[in-house]
């Protein structure tokens, strides 16, 4: 019995792993086991025997077993350990200092847009993609057969045979989002739309999704002029230049009268554009003075209120202010692009620290 106490407590002594444990516990004090088998031989002995030798298997029993369970809670421990020693973090280091994403050009433009509006007291207003014919045609003063339904491509949203409901398109402009702020805010009004918007085009300088923002602003004594200073301001703070020209060359659009299709002075010196000086001329905007039936139509009296509206592409200034080429580009989701012309996202652009540095 000696023999096999020291056997077993030397090789609980000895064992590295709980696996390794349970196989001895089962070679002991298992069914089968060694300590097992003598207490079953109990039975073939002598009650002189017995008495003596019951008593002395018992306490080996237990000792094994309290071994067994020491061992046990030794190595949860040592285990224990190792894992705090391997898995630990040092949460007293730095943050990373670079988001890993950047801001989309446009996103970036539209920000920066947004910002020089927001500081001549204009709100900003988001409407849904897709609109009814009415917001995006009708209360534009573009009726039925007006030829500028052809002209912007639209796409038109199937309607099932004989359906009940009005005829639905994905906007072409973001101007019903300034009907829809005419129906709820009323006037004065001093408010700019930024947002996606789609024609049936697709070539070097057009894609069937674009971004506008429109600007619309209403009150009792609104002119021409507050519409010229708006958009010089405007051009000058995005272009951040100072010798800002511009040029406004009469135009027609059927929700403005009159209307103005606005160039940015500029010229072209091998390749490069330069903005501000030269004799060129490049379009960047479209203008005018709202049409009573657009201020009717958005439920507010074109006889005590008028006032101007614009629109301008983002895209298209984005690719002007950054030197960005193919307007395609802006569309494919290539990282290695967007690493190049994007921005990072924790400079918000504002008037005071510079647009866009
Ligand atoms: C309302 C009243 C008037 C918005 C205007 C333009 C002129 C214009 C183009 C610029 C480039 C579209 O992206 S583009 O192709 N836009 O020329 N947009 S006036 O006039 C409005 C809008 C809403 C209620």
């Amino acid at each position: 019995m000696d023999d096999l106490r020291l056997k077993f407590l030397d090789l609980i002594s000895k064992t590295e792993s709980e696996e390794a444990l349970e196989v001895l516990r089962v070679q002991a004090l298992g069914k089968k086991g060694e300590v097992s088998l003598r207490m079953r031989q109990l039975g073939q002995m002598t009650p002189e025997e017995r008495r003596e030798q019951g008593p002395a298997l018992n306490a080996l029993k237990d000792e094994i077993h309290a071994a067994l369970v020491a061992k046990k809670t030794a190595l949860k421990n040592k285990a224990l350990d190792e894992r705090l020693r391997n898995e630990w973090l040092d949460v007293t280091l730095p943050s990373r200092w670079r988001p890993r994403g950047s801001l989309h050009p446009v996103s970036q433009a539209t920000e920066e847009v947004t910002a020089i509006f927001s500081d001549m007291g204009f709100s900003v207003a988001h409407g849904p993609r897709i609109e009814t014919d009415w917001y995006n045609f009708d209360a534009l003063n573009i009726p039925e057969h007006h030829p500028a339904r052809t002209e912007m491509d639209t796409f038109y949203i199937r309607r099932a045979e004989g359906a009940e409901e009005p005829p639905r398109v994905l906007r072409t402009h973001t101007s019903p989002v300034q009907i829809r702020a005419m129906e709820t805010l009323g006037a004065p009004l001093r408010v700019i739309c930024p947002g996606g918007v789609y024609r049936a085009d697709y070539d070097q300088t057009h894609t069937p999704m674009f971004h506008q923002v429109e600007g619309l602003c209403l009150d009792t004594d609104t002119s021409m002029a507050n519409l010229k200073w708006v958009l010089e301001e405007f051009a000058r703070s995005f272009f951040e230049i100072n010798n800002i020209d511009l040029r406004f060359r009469a135009s027609h659009f059927p929700f403005t009268e009159p209307s103005a299709e606005v160039d940015i002075r500029c010229s072209w010196e091998n390749g490069q554009l330069k903005l501000g000086e030269g004799d060129d001329w490049l379009e960047i905007l479209g203008s005018g003075m709202v049409h009573p039936k657009v201020i009717q139509a958005g439920g507010i009296d074109p006889d005590k209120y008028q006032g101007f509206a614009f629109g301008l592409g983002i895209d298209r200034i984005a690719m002007l202010k950054y030197g960005i080429p193919d307007l395609r580009a802006f569309f494919d989701s290539d990282l290695r692009w967007l690493r190049h012309y994007g921005f990072s996202a924790l400079d918000i652009p504002t008037l005071h620290r510079g647009l866009s540095h």
